[in-house]
């Protein structure tokens, strides 16, 4: 047992050397540095590559799942250490208050991101003047079930996504109601089967993400962000209540650190402030599990072995 286990590590561990040479960051603390995985696909897989790339490099990691709200607290604390998907829609509300405390950003990938309210595009036949928001209300019918009554179902993300829909459904006074999902597999599979009877549909989406290059739709517009919707009643249509806008439409998608990682891990810290990933890259990273199937371990390995010449200009 113990011999057949040492041949196969050592014959990896030459392989890999052969392949491709690395040296070590001496200078990083052999401890694990602890890498955040949430619940969606292309994060799973970001924090994968990255964990395999400081791996190859000689160090140590650990992943840790997360709720991405809870996670600031555990990044402040030190209990974890980096995250490689920080979304403008969904987490800068945490992640200031983070940085406040001591986290570090480390930076913005080229992805340009958005999260909302999203459709099908043959849903603007049957709701005409999509994609603003008041003819999806005004088409609130369609969409009503029996589960939402008389109000429209807008099917949203897990709870711990930290959007605020059912506070931005009362605050623009819709006639909708969210129905939130588990599970991000669940918008999936609710888009698929209103899609295949081309039935009416809105979902809590995002880009990048595979459905892109799967299904036609757009977002929903809102009124547009400005930060002060968030924070400020008297901004708005609603003089009394946040949350009366969409979300950021070019939101940035940046990568967090812990304190400690720039103190412990150095070298580790200055290669995950290159690292650089575009929306395509993110599309294509999140239909390897989704579209094909693979464990994002694997989804991993395939992005490494095919990207080298992106990699490189990171861990070199
Ligand atoms: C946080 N997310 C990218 C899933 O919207």
């Amino acid at each position: 047992m113990n011999f057949s286990k040492l041949t196969i590590s050592s014959a990896l561990a030459i392989g890999l050397m052969a392949s491709a040479p690395m040296t070590t960051m001496a200078a990083d603390s052999a401890d694990p540095i602890k890498i955040v995985v949430n619940n969606w696909s292309s994060q799973v897989v970001l924090s994968n590559i990255i964990g395999q790339l400081l791996q190859s490099k000689g160090l140590n990691v650990e992943y840790k799942s997360s709720d991405t709200q809870l996670q600031y607290t555990a990044m402040t604390a030190g209990d974890m250490d980096f995250q490689v998907e920080v979304w403008e829609g969904s987490q800068a509300e945490s992640f200031d208050k983070a940085v406040k405390a001591g986290v570090i950003d480390l930076g913005s990938h080229t992805a340009v991101t958005r999260e909302d309210w999203w459709y099908p595009t043959y849903m603007k036949e049957m709701c005409p003047g999509l994609p603003d928001w008041k003819a999806l209300d005004a088409c609130a019918a369609k969409l009503a079930t029996a589960e939402t009554g008389k109000k429209g179902r807008f099917v949203g993300p897990p709870a711990d996504w930290g959007k605020h829909y059912s506070d931005r459904i009362q605050a623009l006074k819709m006639n909708f109601q969210e129905v939130p999902v588990g599970q991000a597999a669940t918008l999936w599979a609710e888009l698929q089967a209103a899609y295949d009877r081309k039935e009416p549909v809105v979902i809590f989406n995002w880009t990048p993400n595979f459905i892109e290059a799967k299904f036609e739709g757009e977002f929903v517009e809102f009124p547009t962000y400005e930060p002060a919707c968030l924070t400020d009643k008297k901004w708005g249509s609603n003089p009394d209540a946040v949350y009366d806008c969409g979300a950021p439409a070019k939101g940035y998608l940046k990568k967090a650190g812990s304190k400690q990682l720039g103190e412990k891990w150095p070298a580790a810290t200055a290669m995950l402030k290159k690292v650089n990933f575009t929306n395509a890259m993110i599309a294509s990273a999140a239909a390897l599990v989704d579209v094909d199937g693979m464990t994002p371990e694997d989804a991993a390995k395939k992005w490494i072995a095919t990207n080298e010449t992106t990699w490189k200009t990171w861990v070199n």
